[in-house]
């Protein structure tokens, strides 16, 4: 009890005995916590108690210890909003937070590990058992839910006020089965169990309308203003998560909306004595936060995609002003207390719902509203794929939004007008930047909307950011360059490294000292170790249970066994044309048409190991699932060929089993065609684990081979300027396989139903996609990924140059650290310092660490 003896005011020392018994961080009070749990919140005796409500128990005792910081760091915010300190609070929208399991992330954080596992064990269970029970929150579809995951960690990491605003999902991404290799989706309820890590907060509730119509009045100085009449109205309750950073004090809050339907409307339609029109309502009002919808599924649900997004966006900016007007402050301050993120295009309506708030409700001049809009917001696009930018049908946005849409022409009113004058005459160039495609059955285009309410414009890689600039949004960049910048996008090293891989950590801690953790450009000192003989047989030590600990799960849930010694060939990501799954698989195919030409051929043995998900209604991409198992069962039964090669495709995969994999690997796959993935993460996740890659200049690959060095990176196909080249010249796939005889066995065994137990027609549409047109071109880029897989194979020969190699990959890719993409964020674009937290004598328990992480 050390702090007993620090502490002599009275009041202070009882505070203390109520609070101690849950923040202490001793293994003894974590134990007493979580029985008190078992047997007060969940009331079940320890006895007869189950693995899952230990596992509950456990939660909510860990909860508690994070308890304080949280009600800490948010009274220290507002505190220091009141005494006109400048606080600012970075407020990140996302439709998609894919924040992964939270139990072992807080133990990470608070350092106390050992001490819980002692707790644990002392209550005769298994830390590591009771882990792996927590229901995963599968709020995202991918890399850009991820993201947003990431960049809370780092903001609560470097200690900047920050608040996640998203949506609570009762389903969260299906969950993929496998059924004779073909996906099949099923509802994720990962709510079923009930969430311990959530606190709901019924008092934080906001209105939100729908449809309706607008009016117009004279208010009380004779002027005339707007008003919307929604015809529907939701509402909107808080769930808040707590966001801890690694070792520090600050807790950040995740606060996802959950919809409900309002009481006092359903009472009107009661009135009428429309009871059942009543409850109909309320089942529409809930079905609006019920289901995540896919992102790359173009033409899903639109309309309830277009209200949960209006939803989210809504209830977080009237919790913005709300937390404004609290702390007494005036609404001009509005963009130097908050500086709000869009998280590409889904949250963009929030450009014209702040407006809204400010001109019709807060009675503001539209040149006010509109300098408060543009100083408020950012955004961050993601994508480059044509048919990937949101764009709402006028009817469907009149319909739902229709005093929205009013806004709106008149911002592109005032707009078109800027441009008018900047560029006299030029027709075509307003028509190119106005906020409606008028060609396109008259749409609004959102990203024009983000970009013209924004006063930062950024790409997500160097390439990503360039290619903005000079394709999708050229005339935005022309009318305003300042406004565009790039942003690399980073990875959580806690998450990633610490969490997924503690076997390395451990090494590098060793080796380095702990401070990489939180300064990743620190891990360049490995660099001295990579000729290090003896370094160098630990490192690859490490990986190899890594790669056992991969193969155990694969031979436990898949029941393929790989053999760790092999090169395990991994590429996990959502399943799409354009990342090529496909044209993995015709590496693949192209050996095992070589070994069976010739059975004594030397070859390493290779593990090929593939996981992700596809959209539900996108044909293609389940094909290509379909094509992995067919190829995977043929090659993994044939004696002659399953002693070098063997496929495996994971199913399911989620954060919980990426931290499995990403550690396991020895090549990374990133083999996009250039010019199409904005950035990724998965090729930074493996990268600081120590993989090689095998990529394309593709999104963040090209500053990945820059850091770790070309020759400790394998590069290969088209270049993005050249894929334009070709496209414009007439790229004609079929001459590829004309003119090449390996291909054209491939596409004659694949024809003949080889690989399909004879079925000719399963995979003809993907084979004939790829013949007729092969809109990613895996055709032009086969040969050159082929023989830079043949330069692989040689090199993995030469086990201690791989490992130099390897071990440099993890030296040089410290920047692609989340942190130092939240430092560019906050230092240029949110203007957003650090607010360290105190805790208070009653709750101060120890230090979390001894030195300054910051
Ligand atoms: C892609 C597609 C493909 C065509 C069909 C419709 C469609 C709709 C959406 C998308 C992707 C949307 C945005 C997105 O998730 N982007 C990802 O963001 C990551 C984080 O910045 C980045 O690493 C990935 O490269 C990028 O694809």
């Amino acid at each position: 009890m050390h702090s007993k003896n620090r502490i002599s005011d009275p009041r202070i020392e009882e505070l203390l005995t109520v609070v101690q018994s849950r923040t202490s961080l001793s293994a003894h009070s974590i134990k007493q916590g979580i029985l008190e749990h078992l047997i007060y919140s969940l009331g079940r005796s320890p006895h007869e108690a189950p693995k899952q409500a230990y596992y509950k128990a456990l939660a909510f005792a860990i909860r508690d210890r994070l308890q304080h910081r949280w009600i800490n760091t948010v009274q220290n915010y507002l505190k220091g909003v009141r005494l006109k300190k400048d606080v600012k609070v970075v407020c990140y929208f996302s439709a998609e937070f894919m924040i992964g399991p939270q139990l072992e992330n807080s133990l990470i954080n608070l350092g106390i590990e050992p001490e819980v596992r002692k707790a644990v064990a002392d209550l005769g269970k298994d830390l590591d058992e009771l882990i792996a029970l927590e229901a995963e929150p599968g709020l995202g579809n991918g890399g850009l839910g991820r993201l947003a995951a990431c960049y809370l960690d780092s903001l609560a990491t470097l200690e900047r006020p920050a608040i996640g605003y998203g949506i609570r999902y009762e389903f969260g991404i299906f969950d993929q089965h496998i059924r004779d290799g073909w996906q099949v989706e099923m509802t994720d309820k990962w709510l079923r169990g009930g969430n311990p890590w959530e606190i709901a907060k019924p008092e934080v509730a906001y209105y939100v309308g729908f449809g309706g119509h607008s009016e117009s009045y004279r208010d009380n100085r004779g002027d005339i203003r707007m008003r919307w009449i929604p015809d529907r109205m939701v509402k909107g309750v808080a769930f808040d998560t707590p966001v801890p950073g690694y070792r520090v004090n600050t807790c950040n809050t995740l606060r996802l909306w959950s919809a409900e339907a309002c009481e006092s409307f359903d009472f009107q339609a009661f009135n009428t004595g429309d009871y059942y029109q009543a409850v109909e309502e309320k089942v529409i009002s809930e079905t609006l936060t019920k289901v995540l919808y896919p992102n790359d599924e173009p033409e899903a649900g639109k309309k309830l995609r277009l209200s949960q997004q209006y939803f989210f966006v809504s209830c977080s900016l009237q919790d913005m002003l709300h937390l404004l007007d609290i702390t007494g402050q005036a609404i001009t301050e509005f963009p130097d207390r908050f500086a709000a993120q869009l998280n590409d295009t889904h949250p963009a309506i929030a450009v014209a719902e702040l407006m809204r708030l400010l001109i019709d409700e807060r009675l503001l001049s539209w040149d006010d509203a509109w300098q408060i809009t543009c100083r408020t917001f950012s955004y961050t696009n993601h994508t480059l794929m044509p048919e990937a930018l949101e764009a709402w049908s006028l009817a469907l946005f009149q319909d739902l939004l229709p005093r929205h849409l009013e806004i709106i022409y008149e911002i592109n009113r005032h707009f078109l007008d800027e441009v008018r004058q900047r560029y006299p005459g030029d027709d075509e160039r307003i028509a190119k930047l106005s906020l409606f495609d008028e060609t396109n059955l008259r749409h609004l285009r959102m990203a024009h909307l983000a970009c013209v309410g924004s006063h930062s414009i950024n790409g997500v890689a160097e390439l990503h950011t360039e290619l903005l600039q000079t394709s999708i949004l050229k005339e935005f960049y022309e009318l305003w360059p300042v406004r565009f910048n790039n942003k690399t996008n980073g990875v959580s090293p806690r998450r990633f490294m610490v969490l997924a891989n503690p076997d390395l950590t451990e090494l590098i801690t060793e080796t380095i000292g702990p401070q990489w953790i939180t300064r990743t450009d620190q891990l360049q000192k490995l660099e001295a170790y990579a000729e290090d003989p003896n370094f160098r047989q630990r490192w690859l030590a490490v990986k190899h249970d890594n790669k056992v600990r991969l193969a155990g799960y694969i031979q436990k849930q898949i029941g393929i066994s790989l053999d760790p010694s092999w090169l395990f060939d991994i590429q996990i990501k959502r399943i799409h044309e354009y990342k090529r799954q496909h044209l993995n698989l015709l590496y693949i195919l192209t050996l095992y048409c070589r070994l069976k030409r010739n059975p004594t051929l030397k070859l390493p043995p290779q593990a090929f190991i593939f996981a992700g998900k596809a959209a539900p209604n996108y044909a293609m991409a389940k094909s290509i699932i379909k094509f992995i198992h067919a190829v995977a069962e043929t090659i993994n039964h044939d004696p002659e060929i399953n002693c070098l090669l063997r496929v495996v495709f994971i199913p399911n995969f989620n954060v919980q089993k990426s931290q499995i994999i990403y550690p396991a690997a020895d090549l990374s796959e990133q083999i996009s065609l250039a010019g199409t993935e904005a950035s990724g993460t998965g090729n930074m996740k493996f990268a600081l684990n120590g993989a090689l890659t095998i990529g394309t200049l593709d999104g963040a690959n090209i500053e990945i081979r820059e850091r770790v060095g070309a020759e400790n990176f394998f590069d290969f196909g088209h270049q993005a300027f050249e894929v334009q080249r070709l496209k414009r010249e007439g790229y004609s796939p079929s001459s590829y396989i004309e003119n090449d005889q390996q291909l054209a066995e491939i596409f004659h065994l694949l024809d003949t139903g080889h690989f399909t137990h004879g079925d000719r027609e399963i995979l003809l549409p993907l084979l004939d996609n790829i013949r007729s047109i092969d809109p990613y071109m895996v055709l032009a880029d086969y040969a050159d990924y082929i023989s830079c897989h043949e330069r692989i194979c040689s090199l993995w020969q030469d086990q201690d140059k791989w490992t130099s190699m390897s071990i440099l990959n993890t030296a040089r890719s410290g920047c692609f650290s989340s942190d130092r993409a939240i430092r560019e964020y906050c230092d240029q674009i949110w203007k957003v310092g650090p607010v360290p937290i105190k805790l208070p004598p009653e709750n101060a328990d120890r230090p979390l660490v001894e030195h300054d992480q910051r």
